[in-house]
């Protein structure tokens, strides 16, 4: 079993039956559904809401029941993975894209959990390139006023070269910063970019990490 299983699996923890989960996106939360399937399988009954159509498909084919996040009040939990997390419980998400569905979903969540492996706990977010949603139109606009604050921006494309298109049908920018000093004054600056829709800056987000290690030891922050 490897750290992302390990934290997945975990994770079933945090579920009573009853309940409307938030499911993330992403290779960590892979193991979690698949895990979260066998037990609808076996009759217990949650009704699930998803961060992106990868995740629709997966519980799809796992017959996990769905809602749409329009056709729910609350959320009881959210289970999520993350690209970095440090000290603060505050991570960078959205390496799968899915940033801007997942923020939503985690914020309507009564109590929102992460799942990583050990290789996402850092010390100081940054070294995973942070992505910025964006809209088509004047995408270039801004990335030029990012350029000018010298994040290095680079816009995300397929693996036929062309831009990635999210589900919400933007694009993304990712800053390649290497290190980011200040999360909430650099939010704070990324919110108030005209054409920006969400950033991948997840602050004061989440209550609980579920760390994997290779061992299959799992360590709670
Ligand atoms: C998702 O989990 C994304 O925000 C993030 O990119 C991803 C982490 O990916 P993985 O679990 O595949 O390492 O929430």
């Amino acid at each position: 079993m490897n750290g992302k299983e390990a934290a997945g699996k975990k994770a079933l923890e945090e579920i009573q039956e009853g309940m409307t989960i938030g499911l993330g996106t992403g290779s960590t939360v892979y193991f979690f559904l698949k895990a979260l399937a066998e037990k609808v399988a076996a009759g217990f009954k949650i009704t699930g809401v998803a961060t992106s159509q990868q995740t629709i498909e997966l519980a799809k084919k796992w017959n996990i029941p769905m809602r749409a996040l329009n056709e729910v009040t609350t959320i009881d939990v959210t289970i999520d993975g993350a690209d970095e997390v440090d000290p603060d419980l505050t991570g960078i998400k959205g390496g799968g894209g899915a940033l801007l569905y997942e923020k939503m979903v985690a914020k309507v969540s009564t109590r929102r959990v992460w799942i990583v492996d050990s290789s996402k706990k850092v010390e100081q977010l940054g070294a995973f390139p942070l992505p910025v949603e964006v809209i088509p139109f004047g995408w270039k606009h801004v990335e030029a006023a990012l350029s000018e604050k010298g994040y290095l921006p680079k816009l995300r494309r397929d693996s036929e070269g062309h831009p990635y298109v999210t589900d919400a049908h933007h694009y993304i920018l990712d800053l390649h910063l290497h290190s980011i000093a200040d999360p909430v004054l650099l939010a704070i600056e990324l919110d108030h970019l005209t054409g920006v829709v969400e950033h991948g800056l997840f602050i004061g987000i989440t209550e609980k990490v579920l760390v994997g290690y290779p061992d299959g030891h799992v360590e709670t922050m």
